[in-house]
């Protein structure tokens, strides 16, 4: 028999339908409102960011030894694909609380992806500046989509954020690159989420870093989370710069930063006091990893680990490879994998070492005869 329009309806499946809802509509404002800058007049605007996998990585893990143990913080599966979404939340919503009509970001690509998504959400209108020969296509397809208002300049990231400062105070726009403090407080929820599934701080955090917020973000979620007595350490924080774009590793700034993972191919980074202050307090350090080093990083997680990150991430666990001498036997390791594979699938197929074998004929026997039978 036909199921009735009131079968579906049914006071169970109703309930059944409520429940899910309920699990399924919570993004981190709604996850972690207490340690959040909001109140009940402030709009949720969320597509159901955070809460992304922590994977472990058995082939890494062995291959740095000592009984150290490598897990992978997965925020490449964020509803745009990066980690920006996270604090993207927060400030759109507290712009869309602040009356803001237009946002404005500066973007190596993945914040202008967020931004773009969010502010439709919203229904704000985005403006987005980006180094028009330098951001990964999958980036540039978002923004497109999702319809900001997309400008390419002729220079670098570090360029197009001095015009967006410059045009957040003479017009009406919000400004949603890591200078707003909401998205740090948004992207502190990934420490806080780390936590809640070990039951404890890590020893240590790999991270990529560009303009040094997401580092700085980690900290205080983790230092917020040790003061509620949810954790009883601190992690030490190891963030990690392309060899050709590492400001904070010199310390100076770097007038053409170079490096394949554009994503952090920063040369004056926004917080470079904070992310400075985070590397001191947590005993960590700040070292660089080479194109090479990234690249091989990129190729061992998703040949080896069935992973599949942008460039700009597997900067972490090049990281790890490179130093892990530096780490003590039996820690507990995060490497924070800030951005999905699929961003940058020409860096993938240019990169993979991996042959396509095309121009086969569509036979049985010739695709046999390839396959080496
Ligand atoms: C994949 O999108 O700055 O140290 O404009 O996309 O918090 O800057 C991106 C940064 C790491 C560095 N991994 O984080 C932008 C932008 C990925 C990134 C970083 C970025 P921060």
């Amino acid at each position: 028999m036909k199921p009735q329009i009131h079968d579906i309806a049914s006071p169970i499946n109703a309930s059944r339908l409520e429940l899910k809802t309920a699990v399924a509509s919570r993004g981190i404002i709604e996850t972690y409102t207490p340690y959040l800058p909001v109140s009940a007049a402030t709009p949720i605007i969320t597509l159901n960011e955070g809460n992304t996998p922590l994977i472990s990585l058995p082939y890494v893990s062995a291959l740095v030894g000592r009984g150290i143990k490598v897990f992978i913080k997965y925020d490449g599966l964020n509803p745009t694909g990066s980690f920006k979404d996270r604090g993207m939340t927060m400030a759109i919503s507290k712009a869309k609380e602040d009356g803001a009509k237009a946002v404005i970001c500066a973007s190596t690509g993945n914040t202008s992806a967020s931004a773009a998504a969010y502010a439709t959400r919203a229904g704000l209108k985005a403006f987005v500046i980006i180094p028009e020969a330098k951001v990964a296509m999958g980036k540039l397809a978002q923004a497109l989509l999702y319809g900001a208002e997309v400008i390419g300049i002729e220079g670098n990231f570090d360029e197009a954020l001095s015009i967006v400062r410059q045009l957040g105070e003479r017009y009406p726009v919000t400004i949603v690159n890591s200078v707003n403090p909401y998205r740090l407080q948004g992207q502190k929820s990934a420490a806080f989420e780390i936590v809640d599934a070990m039951g404890e701080a890590p020893d240590y955090i790999f991270i990529p870093v560009g303009n040094g917020g997401n580092i700085t973000a980690y900290w205080m979620g983790f230092c917020e989370y040790r003061e509620e007595e949810k954790c009883t350490k601190l992690p030490k924080m190891m963030g990690f710069q392309a060899a050709g774009s590492a400001p904070l590793v010199i310390n100076q700034p770097v007038l053409n930063p170079e490096t394949i993972a554009t994503a952090i191919r920063i040369g004056r980074p926004a917080n470079w006091q904070k992310a400075t202050r985070v590397r001191d307090a947590s005993g960590g350090e700040f070292n660089s990893v080479t194109d090479e080093e990234i690249l091989n990083a990129y190729r061992i997680l998703a040949g080896k680990e069935g992973i599949f990150c942008e460039p700009a991430s597997a900067a972490s666990v090049a990281g790890l490879i490179k130093h892990a001498d530096k780490i003590s036997d039996d820690a507990v390791v995060v490497c924070v994998l800030t951005g999905n594979g699929l961003k940058d699938s020409d860096a993938a197929i240019t990169y993979s070492g991996n042959e396509f074998k095309k121009g086969i004929k569509p036979s049985y026997d010739a695709v046999a005869h390839v396959m080496g039978f």
